[in-house]
């Protein structure tokens, strides 16, 4: 598949992919043929075994000022069940490799959205999230309702949602909405270094480890508890456990082969 609207970097470093949104003079709204493009990479990047983790990020202005409003303006509800753009978003979140979302400047609606489907942000001090929605006579629908709320708890994410107020990179930080802010300049620095230390670690334990935080959002306590104890013994089964292993008690650093 030839990209129109990303540019994807396979090894931007050693084992880091980096997918970077590319509709600047639309602050990259994220319209239907962009988020073909980015489940397409997605899915190639999680096939690709010199690929630890991914990173998704946009330019300083933008990571995504949401769903593309002129594209969506004139749809009926028929066209959206048509469209089914909900396989799309669904392919994404299945990605079993950590995603870090890189976000400078605004990050809206299915920004918003497309940065918590990710599975750590970095943002630089300018990002600005929102769930605007509210304000062209819609809802958020992706997730906007259940991630945020989720993360910040009932009392902000229902202001966000019902005014469509903005938070800062500083709020989000506070509210636990993302992991680190630092300056615009280094935003994508910061990522990269964030994902480098996630990429040392074994793929298959990433993967397993990954699934089981997910899995929380998802389950009462027991049944996760059950669901972390499956995977825990699962680790066993890798060469990466013996080797993790070993090195720690030959006191070297270990070397994950991802087998
Ligand atoms: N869609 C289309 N174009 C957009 C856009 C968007 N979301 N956001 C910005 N642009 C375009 C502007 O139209 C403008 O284009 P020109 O007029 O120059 O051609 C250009 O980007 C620059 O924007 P502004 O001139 O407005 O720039 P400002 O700095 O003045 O304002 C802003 C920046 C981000 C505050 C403003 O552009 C803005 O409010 N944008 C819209 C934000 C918004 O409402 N976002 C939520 C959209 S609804 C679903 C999945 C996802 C969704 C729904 C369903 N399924 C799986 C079914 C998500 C829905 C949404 O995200």
């Amino acid at each position: 598949m030839n990209y129109e609207f990303i540019l994807v970097t396979p090894e931007a470093k050693k084992h880091i992919a980096l997918i970077q949104l590319n509709r600047p003079k639309e602050l990259n709204a994220l319209n239907l043929q962009l988020m073909l493009e980015l489940k397409d990479a997605l899915q190639n990047l999680d096939k690709n075994d010199e690929v630890r983790c991914i990173i998704i990020t946009g330019n300083q202005q933008a990571f995504a000022a949401g769903a593309d409003i002129k594209q969506m303006e004139s749809r009926t509800p028929v066209d959206l069940i048509k469209i089914d753009q909900f396989e799309t978003w669904d392919q994404i979140r299945k990605t079993s490799k950590p995603i870090i979302a890189a976000v400078c400047g605004f990050a809206l609606g299915g920004g918003c959205e497309l940065a918590m489907t990710c599975d750590m942000i970095v943002a630089g001090e300018s990002a600005k999230f929102g769930q605007p929605e509210i304000k062209i006579g819609i809802m958020p629908g992706a997730g906007g309702t259940q991630r945020l709320t989720r993360a910040v708890g009932k009392a902000l994410a229902m202001e966000m949602v019902l005014t469509g107020k903005f938070i800062s990179a500083e709020e989000a930080q506070k509210a636990g909405l993302i992991n680190r802010v630092v300056p615009d300049e280094v935003y994508l620095d910061e990522a990269l270094k964030l994902a480098s230390e996630v990429a040392t670690m074994s793929p298959i334990a990433l993967r397993l480890a990954k699934e089981s935080v997910l899995k929380s959002f998802e389950t009462g306590l027991q049944e996760g508890l059950y669901f972390e104890r499956k995977n825990f013994y699962l680790t066993f089964s890798s060469e990466d456990q013996k080797e993790g292993m070993n090195a720690f008690v030959e006191k070297r650093r270990a070397n994950f082969s991802g087998k």
